[in-house]
């Protein structure tokens, strides 16, 4: 079954404090721990958001070679363990297993530890992070044992996708010349929706107006994002297997004019916004292998490719394989803003010329993910989620503005909220998926230079797990979802302050009870408004064969007003507007 694929592997894998609890007082490697200390080990919902990599974990594997003195596996176990690895553990100890945000668990360590020892790691977890895979019933006693030796044998090096696979995969299948040369449908574009159907490998168009279905268009596989040209007349989508889909919106009906893929596993797309270079190029980010491609805007061809293998910020280590999260496109500068992960480096890549890439490397946090511009668009925020922190790039200056604690655990803003506080001026907000702060940053430093750079203010939403927040420029309302929680009714609604009266807490809208629909875990995630600003959707998200809905609150009187359901609406999670996306609107 192909559902929802969250990993659930966490962060530290050799930490002391474990370290000690497993072996202290020369009790045995397997000596099952107190049930406090099994307290601990548990997985917050901040620990199960962690990359899966569903292409790579589908790729066929053999068995290693033998070695003395290390179990062996067939070829059988070596692809269901492969598979275990990518979907759950190499999001956080890295796909060459050399360390990302957990540690690194090349042979030279698991085997010094032994086998007894990563058993038992894998079945109790850690209260530094690593799950209990085990004990919580994610992994059965036969899969851990088969892990603990999968551990012990040399990782399978994934294959590299450069150049050559790029152009092999590349097809026009509409070039230019032959599209139309002015809007042949009668949709209201700007109010259209591109809706991804995660496990369909699809996207929806959903006229903003009728609600209806206008068309579904096959893509790679689990759509992360859509974004849209600066003109509004392309919509880019990016699958988990780096299958970029370009989407003509004028023609009748919508359709792919152009497809490439830019690599094995990937998370992000964007074009070329500054002033005089509309539409002209397209950039999209790779987990795998760790590199960027520029496109060229109007049929996708595969421009320049640049690697992002290279040397952490802080600790100047070599590290095999960051990977490229969030993109914007810079408004004051013909630049796109690319965040690495492992790095901690911000580039601010100049597309002005790209025989000779200019890339000014920023150096910020570790562990960039996502984030968004501020109202006035100058300036980028993006969360370094595993250091709880959220870093602010200057577009006009072109440089780190400020690094701020988000206080909270684990931000995670999507791209953000933005609105005025009565008494702070202009704030960006980030909700958490370690626990409930939201937070409210000051981002106005001419105005308010008091408040800037600034938590100014935390509020208290229904729980962890959050992933999105969002408002719009004419609502008063913001809104937080909790699609993680462990709870399933706070993981089915969503929390809705008014920003005119904060103080005053938050209501809930049981979004998941108002789709009507009674079977599955109802995950309801990423609100995400119309072109006015008048009316929000959420993604009422269950399993693929399960029913599936988006329900459409009224912003002023926070009621539902429309739920669609269709046979074909399978899976929907991000929504993008077309207005608001091509703004930058949020
Ligand atoms: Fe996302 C944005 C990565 C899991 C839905 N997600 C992003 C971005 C990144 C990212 C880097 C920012 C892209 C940009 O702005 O250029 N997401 C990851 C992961 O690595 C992670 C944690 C695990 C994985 O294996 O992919 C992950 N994401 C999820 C989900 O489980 C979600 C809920 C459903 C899914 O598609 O798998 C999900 N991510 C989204 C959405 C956005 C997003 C809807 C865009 C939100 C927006 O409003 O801009």
């Amino acid at each position: 079954m192909k559902t929802r694929r969250i990993s659930w592997l966490a962060t530290v894998f050799l930490s002391t404090a474990a370290l000690g609890l497993l072996v202290a007082g020369g009790a045995s490697a397997q000596q099952k721990p107190s049930p406090e200390d099994l307290k601990k080990h548990q997985t917050t919902p901040g620990g199960q958001y962690e990359p899966s990599l569903d292409v790579l974990m589908e790729k066929e594997v053999k068995a290693p070679g033998a070695v003395e003195g290390v179990p062996g596996l067939t070829d059988a176990e070596m692809q269901r363990a492969n598979e275990i690895y990518f979907q759950r553990c190499a999001g956080c100890h890295g796909v060459l297993r050399k360390g990302a945000t957990g540690k690194p668990l090349t042979t030279d360590i698991t085997r010094e530890r032994g086998y007894d020892y990563l058993a038992a790691f894998i079945n109790y977890g850690s209260p530094a992070g690593m799950p209990n895979w085990g004990t919580s019933g994610e992994l059965t006693p036969e899969d851990v044992d088969l892990m603990a030796r999968y551990l012990l044998n040399e990782p399978v090096a994934p294959p590299e996708f450069g150049m050559p696979e790029m152009k092999a995969s590349w097809k026009l299948l509409v070039p230019p010349d032959q599209r139309p040369t002015k809007q042949m449908n009668d949709l209201d574009l700007e109010n259209l929706f591109s809706v991804t159907l995660r496990d369909s490998g699809e996207v929806a168009l959903i006229d903003g107006n009728t609600y209806e279905i206008v068309q579904v268009i096959e893509t790679g596989y689990a759509v992360h994002i859509s974004r849209m040209s600066a003109s509004g007349r392309y919509l880019f989508t990016i699958g988990r297997d780096a299958l970029v889909n370009m989407i003509d919106l004028w023609m009748d009906p919508p359709q792919t004019v152009a497809q490439v893929k830019i690599g094995i596993e990937a998370r992000s797309i964007e074009t070329s916004k500054f002033k005089g270079w509309e539409d002209k190029y397209a950039i999209a980010g790779a987990y795998w292998p760790p590199h960027y491609v520029i496109m060229d805007g109007e049929t996708l061809e595969p421009l320049r490719i640049e690697s992002t293998r290279g040397y952490t910020y802080d600790t100047g280590e070599y590290h095999p394989e960051p990977r490229v999260a969030s993109i914007v496109s810079s408004h004051f500068a013909p630049e796109f803003v690319v965040n690495v992960k492992e790095t901690g480096l911000v580039l601010l890549v100049d597309y002005t010329d790209l025989d000779s890439l200019k890339v000014t490397s920023i150096q910020s946090e570790r562990f960039l993910h996502d984030g968004g511009f501020d109202a006035s668009k100058r300036y980028f925020l993006v969360a370094a989620n595993a250091r709880d922190k959220i870093v602010v790039i200057d577009t006009k200056d072109r440089e780190l503005e400020a690094i701020i604690e988000s206080q909270g655990i684990k931000p995670h803003p999507g791209r953000g909220a933005n609105f005025v506080h009565p008494k702070y001026g202009p704030v960006w907000v980030t909700s958490h998926l370690g626990d409930e702060t939201i937070s409210l940053i000051g981002t106005d430093p001419e105005n308010y230079p008091q408040y800037a750079w600034k938590v100014v203010e935390t509020l208290e939403g229904q729980g962890g797990g959050s992933l999105f927040v969002k408002t719009h420029p004419n609502s008063t309302n913001l809104y937080v979802d909790t699609a993680l929680n462990p709870e399933p009714e706070i993981a089915s609604s969503v929390a809705v302050f008014d920003i005119n009266n904060l103080e005053a807490g938050y209501k809930v809208l049981p979004i998941g009870e108002w789709s009507g629909i009674t079977e599955g875990q109802r995950r309801v995630v990423q609100g995400e408004f119309n072109k006015q600003g008048t009316e929000i959707w959420f993604s009422v998200w269950n399993a693929k064969e399960q029913e599936s809905a988006i329900v459409v609150v009224d912003d002023k009187t926070l009621k539902p007003k429309k739920v669609i359901k269709d046979p074909k609406l399978i899976t929907p999670t991000g929504k993008f507007n077309v207005f608001n996306t091509r703004r930058d609107i949020y």
